[in-house]
């Protein structure tokens, strides 16, 4: 089927929200035939879309496929910009790299990079990311904010809020966050968020926020060394959950979050992080690339620092490390 003909008729069924279509109003809408519509139907059919056709009612669509290209994404998506314009790829090597190039590229705001795996998915400090096939949600979003460089890192924490709002939202998990950018559910990660940035040193050209969720792995998913650290939304489910769905509900609560950060600050973000801070007031060990600190987790700073006060009442701001509760 032709991309611009897919295109006009999700927007249709979208605008339609679950109720039916006639095939009369989609043959005059896309100027064709009732046969041609049939057609039409039975390709989106075989895209794996449920389709229901009932006689002098129409069509409507009763599921979307499991899978995360534009369309899914788009069907439905209640954003202003943020995955109104979606870069799908099968596999890619990372997620990160294609958004750097579409940065410069002139990619607009809002502009989302996914996959359905990846062959070399980053963590941070050049860590590896397991990305498998079709399980999980591997993306990158290009936000271009005109805020100072150095509030970047206040973005990693926003990007976690709002996944972690996200989920609960969706799945009714309770999702905890640990600095800076973990997602856990019942201890376990579920979720990273690696924060880049193209700047000079006084302007941001863009900053590319890469996202993994676990999805619906099960557990022989996981390779070996990961398998007592990680788990997916469908292990704590106990039942699979829709991607596409779930990246819609992130960009939705992640646009609302982002607006109200570049309006009024980082006041409302630092609060709702905390309040899903799993670290706050226990004690942790903290290892930056130069020393283990071991302390009590204060709160985090205006800027998104984490602050830790010693057994000698010293307090440091750490600005990265491996947190250990
Ligand atoms: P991180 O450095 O905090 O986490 C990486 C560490 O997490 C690894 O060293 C490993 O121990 C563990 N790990 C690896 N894969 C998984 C997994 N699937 N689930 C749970 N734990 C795991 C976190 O870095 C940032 C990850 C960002 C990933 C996204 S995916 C889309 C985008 N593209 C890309 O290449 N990276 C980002």
């Amino acid at each position: 089927m032709q991309t611009s003909i897919r295109k006009q008729l999700l927007e249709m069924f979208s605008e339609a929200d679950g109720e039916f279509i006639s095939g009369q109003a989609i043959s005059e809408k896309l100027g064709c035939s009732r046969t041609a519509v049939w057609k039409h139907m039975e390709d989106l059919r075989k895209e794996g879309y449920e389709l229901e056709a009932v006689r002098r009612l129409g069509y409507r669509i009763a599921g979307k496929p499991e899978k995360v290209t534009g369309n899914e994404i788009q069907l439905g998506l209640q954003t202003e910009y943020i995955g109104r314009y979606v870069h799908f790829e099968e596999t890619v090597d990372s997620t990160q790299k294609i958004a750097s190039r579409l940065v410069y590229e002139g990619a607009p705001e809002g502009t989302v990079i996914v996959a359905e795996e990846q062959t070399a998915g980053r963590g941070r400090l050049s860590r590896q990311w397991h990305s498998p096939k079709g399980t999980g949600i591997w993306m990158s979003l290009i936000l271009r904010p005109a805020i100072p460089v150095h509030q970047a890192p206040q973005l990693t924490l926003l990007a976690a809020v709002s996944v972690a709002q996200a989920i609960e939202a969706y799945t009714g998990l309770s999702a905890g966050i640990k600095w800076p950018n973990d997602i856990l559910i019942n201890g376990k990660k579920a979720v990273g968020i690696l924060t880049e940035l193209q700047a000079d040193p006084d302007r941001i050209h863009a900053v590319i926020i890469g996202i993994g969720i676990n999805v619906n792995q099960q557990k022989h998913h996981f390779a070996d060394e990961i398998q007592h650290i990680a788990t997916s939304l469908a292990i704590e489910k106990g039942a699979e959950v829709n991607r596409a769905s779930l990246m819609q509900a992130v960009f939705a609560q992640m646009e609302k979050l982002y607006k109200e950060y570049l309006q009024n600050g980082f006041g409302l973000i630092k609060m709702l992080w905390e309040s899903h801070a799993v670290s706050i007031g226990k004690e942790i060990t903290a290892r930056t690339l130069h020393q283990t600190l071991v302390g009590t987790a204060k709160g985090i700073t205006e800027d998104g620092v984490l602050i830790l006060e010693d057994k000698s009442g010293n307090i440091h701001y750490i600005h990265s490390a491996d947190i250990e509760i």
